[in-house]
């Protein structure tokens, strides 16, 4: 469904408050635990970017249990239509989506549930304004990528199965939408062929993980570890807000993940 707003334009985001056992969240390769004081630090000035953005924040309570639960995008995804609850590819994960059901029950009139057995996490889900690109993973198989493509229909959405890149978290570890017309991506990822109907904005060497940006109304949030990047946004003429990343990235996550984002006609 192609819809008059802006994608990136939103009202309502939900976040997750991190839990101490957010020291012990998954991560690819070890570069050393992150502090949980550092993690709370960054995620607090995260809701403080949204609410300076102008979005109504809704904080769920810690979850000890989930080390990774902070990262709330991944077992589900939400549109101005309705909600989606997926089934994230890690083992450990997979249990984090019956707790935030409750809170979508009551936000959204439209709630579905992944049909099937397949994995699906929200991290591998970009959505633009033609479709929504579901990537391929190690946490997102064919089977839940079409399963997601069905529930996409139901809510009106055009949906494509895309590749991530051989050893990339995510899709959206490697990319992000800059506007309606123009997506920032790694080489790597760019080099798929997936966004050739956008604009591309390419990270600078070295610094791939500024490809998880977020635009979120008039503002893109980036890492604040990438000058470069910053600078290449500065010059494009968005207006870029640093964030502070470097204890979130540790355990493999960037700005995406720490929201549920939409645009709610009955704010
Ligand atoms: C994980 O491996 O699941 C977490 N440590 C990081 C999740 C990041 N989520 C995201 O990019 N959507």
């Amino acid at each position: 469904m192609s819809q008059s707003r802006p994608v990136y334009q939103f009202n309502n985001i939900i976040v997750r408050t991190p839990s101490k056992s957010v020291v012990n969240g998954l991560r690819a390769d070890d570069r050393g635990n992150p502090t949980f004081e550092g993690v709370k630090a960054e995620h607090d000035a995260y809701i403080a970017a949204m609410k300076d953005a102008g979005v109504k924040v809704t904080v769920l309570p810690a979850l000890e249990a989930f080390p990774d639960s902070i990262f709330v995008e991944d077992p589900a995804i939400v549109f101005t239509e309705g909600a989606i609850l997926l089934r994230p590819g890690a083992e450990t994960r997979v249990k984090e989506t019956p707790e935030i059901e409750p809170t979508l029950r009551a936000m959204f009139e439209t709630v579905l549930d992944l049909p099937g057995s397949g994995f699906a996490d929200g991290g591998d889900v970009l959505t633009t304004r033609e479709s929504v690109m579901i990537g391929l993973s190690a946490r997102t198989n064919k089977v839940g990528a079409e399963a997601l493509q069905a529930c996409l229909a139901k809510l009106g959405r055009k949906s494509e199965i895309v590749a991530t890149p051989e050893g990339v978290l995510h899709f959206k570890t490697d990319c992000s939408l800059l506007d309606d017309e123009t997506v920032l991506s790694t080489a790597r990822l760019a080099k798929s062929g997936a966004f050739e109907r956008f604009k591309q904005v390419i990270i600078p060497e070295g610094e791939e993980p500024a490809a998880n940006a977020l635009r979120v109304n008039d503002v893109v949030m980036v890492g604040s570890d990438f000058p470069r990047t910053i600078e290449m946004l500065d010059k494009l003429g968005y207006k870029v807000v640093p964030m502070k990343t470097t204890e979130i990235g540790k355990i493999d996550a960037g700005l995406s993940c720490m929201s549920l984002r939409w645009f709610s006609n009955t704010l």
